[in-house]
This record gives C-alpha cells, structure tokens and sequence, in this order.
C-alpha cells in the first residue's frame, strides 16, 4: 500500500520535477525526405508505405518531386531510415521526439494561460482558447461601437457559437466592398486564428496607419471556422494534431475535413470517402455545419466581395484557384498580380520567402472541395489560401514564435488588400 502510494505521489509530481508526461507520440520522428522519394522508380513504394496510417502520417499529401515531411512510429524507424538509404533518398530528422515537443508544448500552454490571463486584449504572447477569441469579439465591439459589429452566424456540432466581426471605418456608409477573411479551418493549425486575431487587432486599433483599408471596403472576419476541433486540440499533447470537425462520420471515426466539405468538385480529387481519413469529404457536401455556415458568408458577401482569404498552415505558400484541378482560371494573371503584392511585402519585412502559384500544382497536390475554390466560382474575384511557415520544430509553432508570424502575415495580408482596393474600386450603383 505504502509503495503504491509512493508511485502514485511520484509520477504526479514526474512533470514538476522536469519529466514531462508521456503521450502517444512519444519516440516519434519528423523526417524530411527530398523529393526523390516522390519521383522515380521509388515513388510508387514510397506512397504505398505512407498509406500504412499506424506507422506514418504524412503532413502533406504532396505528389511529385518536392519534399514532403512525415511522422513515423517508433517501432517503423529502422525500416524506414533502411528503406530511405538503398533507394538513396536524402532525408533529415527534424524533430527527434515529438511527443516530447508536444508536451513541452503542452506545458508551456498550460503556464502562459496562468501568467497571461485574458484581460480584454489579446496579445501575441500566447494561443487562446475559443471562448476568449469570442469574448474578444464582444469586447471589442463594446470599445469601438462605431467601428465594429458582431454577428452570430452559426453554432458548430457541439454547439459553439460562430461569430463574424465586421470591421469598418465607422463612417456609416453602406454597400462598401468587402474582404472576408477566415481561419481555423483546421484543427490543429493554430496559428491560423492568431493570424486572423492580429489582423482584427491592426484593423481596429490601428485604424490611422489603415485608413485606405478601410475608406471603401469593410472587412468581415471569421477568425475560428471549426472550434469543436480547437478546442480538441488544445486538451492534451494526445489530440494536438487533429485536424477535423468533431462530429462523428461513422461508427469508429470522428470527423470530417471541413475543407473538402464545399458543394464544389466535392469528393473529387484529393478528398477521400474513408471516413476515418484526415481528409474525409463528408457523407455528403456540406454536410458540416461550420462549412456551411463559410458557404453562407460566402454567398451573403459575395455581391461586393472583392477578396476571400482562407489562413492555414504550414507551407510558406499563397495559393489561389484552382486546388481541384491542375487547370488554371482565364483570370490567373489578376490572381497572381495581387498575391505577388503579399510575396514581396513579406520578403521585404522579413526575408521569408513565400511561394505563390495556382493551388493544385503549387501545393503538388488537388484537393477538391475546399473553400477557395468555392469562393471564386461564387464569384469572389480574388481568393486565396494562405498556409503560414512550418513551425518550429513541430506542426505548429511554438507560442514564442506567434508575434514574429503573426506581424509579418499581416505585412503579406495588407499588401494584397491594397493592390485589391486599386484593382477592384467600389462602384456607387
Ligand atoms: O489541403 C488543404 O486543405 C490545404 N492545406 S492544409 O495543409 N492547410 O490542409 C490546402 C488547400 C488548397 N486549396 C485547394 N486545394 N482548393
Ligand atoms: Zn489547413
């Protein structure tokens, strides 16, 4: 008894004492692997390999020569790096351990939240939680009643309000042009909220710097698409990289890829019907009610909606339509004039250098179904996804490296709704 106790009192105090806990990820890889293993004759080994979801989960679904990243099972590294070395693949570990990274993450999560409590702002020194983005959202529209207005556009399947801030010049006048702009499609991709948080905060309280953003065009923002799959993700290192809705598909699998949900293309290219894949279409097209509710923005704005801005991660990548086929739009030339805008504007900032391009051969895969191409076939002259850089030495980055992302996202942002403002004029009917 006396002995039990003893271990019972140990391991509560393992993580205070510096051996953070364990979880499922625990003696897992990141590895690199150069493109080499996508082209060739190993190619169609190596996406046979990858399809064995215990052993490995490929963080992007690239097909072709670039290189991908992927997770791979303790038990699988021996064959794995064996595997990469006859068929001279280069690879690179890039994180030794992540269920390690993930619980230390975890932890300092855990510690920020106490050291920074919500106190009406919200700043870049850490991830929030869903409840305090919408508490936010009311606050803010409480400080700046003439500037900014809130509306409940939906309830997500476990019953979390979606909100929409619309952010205007407070002049009053109506039928301007609008960006919508969303985030947090995907679960696990936090820094995709924080982004669309630092872009509410620019918008409403730097108002004199963003006066010309603001003169013709209102901005509607959406900054947590799928907050049942958030807040999953913020529960334990366990569901950090959960991806999907939270509504369950199917006896044994949770969830659906709300971005292959969209009624356009849908369960075509690059959507599976496995409904415990991360990229599972749906029963059928919208059958998620956050999709749907994105659908709706969609179709409410889009008389005068000039630019529609999806924020994911990871990628370093400013793609635009079409992700369902490898065709490109009669208007590619306008596209890409204006995502050139964001390119150049970050590298000048900061040096990262971001690649922009047609989605399906920019990203090197299709993925019908998505919200981009949605947009722009409802009519959206410009619409983009925006994947933020890989983070640290994880999926996401480290809550340190929020502020330096976040600033330089905004950069990329404010330069393409500029050249949209010049290209795309408000026409008084
Ligand atoms: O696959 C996706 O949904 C996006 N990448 S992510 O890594 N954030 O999951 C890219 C979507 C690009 N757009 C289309 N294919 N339409
Ligand atoms: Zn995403």
């Amino acid at each position: 008894m006396t002995v039990w106790w003893l271990l019972l009192a140990l391991s509560s105090l393992s993580f205070s004492a510096g051996f953070p806990k364990s979880n499922k990820y625990d003696g897992y890889k990141l590895y690199e692997v150069s493109g080499k293993a996508r082209s060739g004759a190993f190619a169609e080994t190596f996406s046979e390999l990858v399809k064995n979801a215990y052993y490995y989960q490929l963080f992007s679904d690239y097909k072709g020569g670039s290189s991908a990243k992927l997770m791979v099972h303790p038990d699988e590294q021996i064959n794995f790096v064996k595997l990469m070395e006859e068929n001279n693949v280069d690879y690179d570990i890039l994180n030794r351990n992540v269920g390690l990274t993930l619980s230390r993450q975890f932890e300092t999560n855990r510690m920020l939240r106490e050291s920074v409590p919500y106190n009406g702002r919200l700043g870049t020194e850490r991830y929030y939680t869903h409840d305090e983005i919408n508490q936010y959202l009311e606050d803010l529209a409480k400080s700046y009643p003439r500037l900014v207005f809130l509306k409940t556009v939906g309830k997500s399947y476990e019953g979390r309000w979606l909100k929409t801030i619309t952010i205007t010049n407070g002049d009053a006048r109506r039928n301007k042009n609008v960006i919508l702009v969303d985030g947090g499609f995907h679960a696990r991709e936090w820094i995709s909220p924080a982004a669309a948080i630092h872009l509410i905060n620019e918008l409403v309280e730097n108002l004199e710097d963003n006066a010309d953003l603001l003169l013709d065009f209102d901005w509607v923002i959406l900054p947590v698409v799928n907050p049942d799959g958030y807040e999953y993700t913020q529960l334990s290192a366990d569901t950090r990289l959960w991806r999907k809705t939270r509504k369950p598909s199917s006896a044994d699998c949770i969830g659906t890829d709300p971005n292959r949900n969209f009624d356009f293309h849908w369960n075509e290219e690059g959507a599976s019907e496995d409904p415990c894949d991360n990229t599972y279409a749906g029963a059928k097209a919208f059958s998620e009610p956050e999709a749907l509710v994105v659908s709706d923005l969609i179709h409410s704005y889009v008389d005068r909606g000039q630019m529609y801005l999806t924020l994911h991660s990871y990628g370093s990548l400013i793609l635009y339509p079409w992700g369902w086929t490898a065709a490109v739009p009669d208007t590619e030339e306008d596209l890409h004039e204006v995502a050139a805008e964001g390119q150049k504007a970050i590298q000048e900032a900061t040096g990262t250098i971001y690649k922009i391009g047609p989605s399906t051969t920019t990203i090197n895969y299709a993925a019908a179904g998505a919200s981009d191409d949605y947009a722009f076939n409802a009519g959206f002259p410009i619409s983009f996804t925006m994947e933020l850089p890989f983070g640290g030495e994880g999926f996401d980055p480290p809550a340190s490296d929020i502020d330096h992302l976040v600033k330089e996202t905004w950069v990329g942002i404010a330069a393409m709704a500029r050249k949209v403002i010049q290209k795309y004029p408000l026409v008084q009917k």
